[in-house]
């Protein structure tokens, strides 16, 4: 039976790992940027647009009782604010839709096959949530949710990954049984080559240093090389503690903040609420209202899946 505490331990864990890796994420001039926005007025610690678009997915799905493609992308136009460190691409489009265009018209705008970067994969644990009873919608609507913002089939794949990773985490599976279920949704060698290697070091026992993780998985803002990564460390760190997983995330570099994002989710829809060190969350930006969300969310899923 999956629990409340769960869906809050998703979000949450998506937030905490969005907000502790974003301090550590791109070059010396993003880095820069976020010591001077990193924090709220009260000092506490900001989230970024992995956060943002995963708020305004579930607002959308509680809204609708599910997903309405249309009204999605408007609250994705109307929640943006640059300040939460967008990727160039989804901050042009999403600029666009909040100024009349349709998204349809403005998804392959910058890029003509869409966006490959992980956007559409960083906010799919909520639909892994929302859709968890019912895992042939969850494929269906984690697709045309990445669709808005990410039309490139690697785009898609890593939503497909890991909203279904998040379903299978939630029914409180084993790592193996997590990483096996998800791979099977994912087609393109990007992903498929670096699965195998994943559940070789999973089934094996191996825990390779960082900078291997790194050199075989990828860290960086591309969809196949952030999303098998971010799997694979949660599932690593399922029975160690939150802190160390953030702690390993911010060693493997490159792509921090969304890396920690979507293994926090997993790792929380897994452990739960409970588990999430205090010491952070008591430093997290509006943590009332992630609960609140997550709890509307689960209330809604149960009705309406
Ligand atoms: N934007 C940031 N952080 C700023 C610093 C990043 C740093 N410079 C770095 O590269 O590590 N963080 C946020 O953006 C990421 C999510 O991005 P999203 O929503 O996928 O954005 P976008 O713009 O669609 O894609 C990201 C970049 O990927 C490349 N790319 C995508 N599709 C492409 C294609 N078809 N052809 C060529 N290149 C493509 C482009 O460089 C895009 O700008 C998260 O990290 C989030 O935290
Ligand atoms: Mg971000
Ligand atoms: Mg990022």
């Amino acid at each position: 039976m999956v629990t409340q505490d769960q869906f809050v331990g998703c979000l949450l864990g998506l937030s905490l790992g969005d907000a502790i890796g974003a301090p550590f994420e791109g070059g010396v001039i993003e880095r820069f940027v976020w010591k001077l926005i990193g924090k709220t007025r009260s000092g506490k610690m900001r989230w970024t647009d992995d956060t943002q678009m995963s708020l305004a997915l579930a607002k959308s799905l509680i809204a609708n009782n599910g997903l309405d493609p249309n009204h999605l992308a408007q609250q994705f136009a109307a929640s943006y604010r640059w300040s939460r460190g967008y990727g160039p691409a989804a901050a042009k489009l999403l600029k666009k839709i909040k100024n009349g265009k349709d998204w349809q018209q403005v998804n392959r705008s910058t890029y003509p096959e869409g966006s490959f970067g992980n956007g559409g994969a960083m906010r799919a644990p909520i639909i892994g949530m929302f859709y968890h009873q019912n895992p042939q919608q969850l494929l269906k609507v984690a697709h045309a949710s990445a669709h808005i913002t990410h039309a490139h089939p690697l785009g898609i794949e890593g939503a497909l990954l890991l909203a279904s990773a998040t379903a299978i985490a939630l029914e409180s599976q084993g790592s193996l049984e997590i990483i096996n279920g998800a791979a099977v949704n994912c087609k393109q060698k990007p992903f498929t080559t670096r699965l195998k290697i994943a559940q070789e070091w999973l089934q094996n026992k191996k825990y390779p240093a960082a900078d291997e993780v790194t050199k075989n998985l990828g860290n960086g803002i591309a969809a196949e090389a952030s999303c098998v990564t971010a799997l694979y460390i949660s599932l690593r760190f399922l029975d160690d503690t939150f802190e160390n997983m953030m702690k390993f995330i911010i060693e493997c570099g490159g792509d921090t903040d969304t890396i920690g994002a979507m293994a926090g989710a997993i790792w929380g829809a897994k452990r739960g609420a409970g588990d999430l060190p205090l010491q952070y969350l008591e430093k997290l930006e509006s943590v009332d209202h992630l609960n609140e969300v997550a709890l509307s969310l689960y209330d809604v899923s149960q009705k309406s899946c």
